[in-house]
C-alpha cells in the first residue's frame, strides 16, 4: 500500500542532530576527558550543576548508565532499592540493579508511575539481621510507562522527605526531566532540589545524538566516576558529544511545549476511534499510551499494520501502544499519523 513519508513515533530517542547542532559538534574544543582535560565536557558538567543545583555532575554515554551509576554509587551489594513496579530501571535496564550493583528492588504500585510517602514507610525493611538494608528510593519524572506523567512537586517532595526521614537516599530518573519542567513551569533545580541524585538525558526530547548526565553531591559523583570507568563508560574526546548536549540545552528545551501540544492533539484524535481508550487530559508531556479493546486484536499486530501504512510505534503491553512526539515530527505529520491510525483501526 502506498503511503506518505514514514512518521516515526517509536520514541524521542530517534531524532537526528540538526544542522546547528552538527556545526556546534564540529567546532567543539576537545581534550582527553578521562584525564579531565575536555573543556566542553567540563562546561557541560558545570552547566548541569547550575541547572540541577547539585555540587557535581558526570557526563555519561546513556540514561541507563546514569541510573545504574546512581544506584551503584549509593548502595552496597545486598541492599534494597524501593521503586515503582513500572519504572525504567526495573523494566528496561536489563536487570542492571541486580547484575551491576547487587541490589534487590522492592516494588510499589500506584497510578501513572507514582506512589506516596506511606508506601515508602511501609516498604522499608526492619532493622533486623534477617533483612536487607533498604538504602535508596528511585523515582522517575516524567514517568515513561506512566504515560509521560509529571510528578506533582508536593508529592515528589513528600516521598523524598519520607526517604530522608528514615535515612534513605533518593534518586530521580530524570531522563525527561526537561519535559517535566516545561509542562509544570517549574525550573529543573526546583524539581530535583530535594533528591540526592538525578540523571538527565540529552538524547531524548532534547535531540542530541548521545549522552546523559548524573548530578549529585561531590563524593557520590567521585564514586560514580570510578564505576563509570569500570563499566567502560569513560570517554576521551567526548566534547564532540557534550557540544551537542550544550546546544540542545540552549535551543531545544522551550520547544518541548510543541511536542506536548502535538501529543495532546494525537490523543484527542485517538480518543475518537471506537475501541481505543485514552484520556487526552492525562497527556501532560510527549508520551501517549493508548489501550485497544479486543476487537482490534493484539497490540503487536496493530503495530505491524501501522508500520505497513508508514506509522511507527511500539507496543508496550499486550493491548497497549505507545506513541511519542519529538523534534523530528511536525504538527502536520502528527495529524497525518492520527489519520492513518483511524484508517488502520477502522474509522
Ligand atoms: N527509554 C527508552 C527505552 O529504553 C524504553 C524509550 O524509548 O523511552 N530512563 C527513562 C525514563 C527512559 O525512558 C530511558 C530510555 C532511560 C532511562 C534510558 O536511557 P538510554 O536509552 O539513554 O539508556
Amino acid at each position: 500500500m502506498s503511503h506518505g513519508p514514514v512518521i516515526d513515533l517509536r520514541s524521542d530517542t530517534v531524532t537526528r542532530p540538526t544542522e546547528g547542532m552538527r556545526r556546534a559538534m564540529a567546532s567543539a574544543e576537545v581534550g582527553d576527558d578521562m584525564l579531565g582535560e575536555d573543556p566542553t565536557v567540563r562546561r557541560l558538567e558545570e552547566r548541569m550543576c547550575e541547572l540541577t543545583g547539585k555540587a557535581a555532575a558526570a557526563f555519561v554515554p546513556s540514561g541507563t548508565m546514569a541510573n545504574q551509576l546512581a544506584i551503584r554509587a549509593q548502595t552496597e551489594p545486598g541492599d534494597e532499592v524501593i521503586t515503582h513496579l513500572d519504572s525504567h530501571i526495573v523494566h528496561y535496564e536489563t536487570g542492571g540493579p541486580a547484575a551491576l550493583a547487587g541490589v534487590t528492588t522492592r516494588l510499589t504500585a500506584g497510578p501513572r508511575g507514582m506512589f506516596g510517602p506511606g508506601e515508602v514507610h511501609a516498604l522499608i525493611a526492619p532493622d533486623d539481621p534477617h533483612c536487607c538494608v533498604t538504602r535508596l528510593v528511585s523515582l522517575e519524572n516524567t514517568h515513561n510507562r506512566g504515560g509521560g506523567s509529571v510528578w506533582p512537586l508536593a508529592g515528589l517532595r513528600a516521598v523524598i522527605d519520607a526517604a530522608h526521614s528514615r535515612g534513605l537516599r533518593a534518586h530521580i530518573d530524570g531522563a525527561r526531566v526537561w519535559n517535566a519542567s516545561v509542562a509544570s513551569g517549574e525550573p529543573v533545580r526546583t524539581i530535583v532540589g530535594a533528591a540526592d541524585s538525578v540523571s538527565a538525558c540529552f538524547s531524548k526530547g532534547l535531540g542530541a545524538p548521545v549522552g546523559s548526565a548524573l548530578a549529585a553531591d561531590a563524593p557520590t559523583i567521585a564514586r560514580a566516576r570510578r564505576f563509570r570507568k569500570m563499566l567502560g563508560g569513560s570517554m576521551r574526546q567526548a566534547g564532540i558529544l557534550a557540544a551537542a548536549a550544550l546546544y540542545a540545552l540552549d535551543h531545544h528545551i522551550e520547544r518541548l511545549a510543541e511536542d506536548h501540544a502535538n501529543a495532546r492533539m494525537l490523543a484527542e484524535r485517538l480518543a475518537e476511534i471506537p475501541g481505543v481508550s485514552v484520556d487526552p487530559g492525562s497527556v501532560e508531556t510527549n508520551i501517549v499510551l493508548f489501550d485497544l479493546d479486543p476487537r482490534h486484536g493484539a497490540a503487536r499486530e496493530v503495530v505491524a499494520k501501522l508500520a505497513a501504512v508508514g506509522v511507527m510505534v511500539f507496543d508496550t503491553d499486550p493491548r497497549r501502544i505507545r506513541a511519542v512526539t519529538h523534534l523530528d515530527v511536525t504538527r502536520e505529520q502528527v495529524a497525518e499519523a492520527a489519520s492513518r491510525f483511524a484508517r488502520v483501526l477502522g474509522r
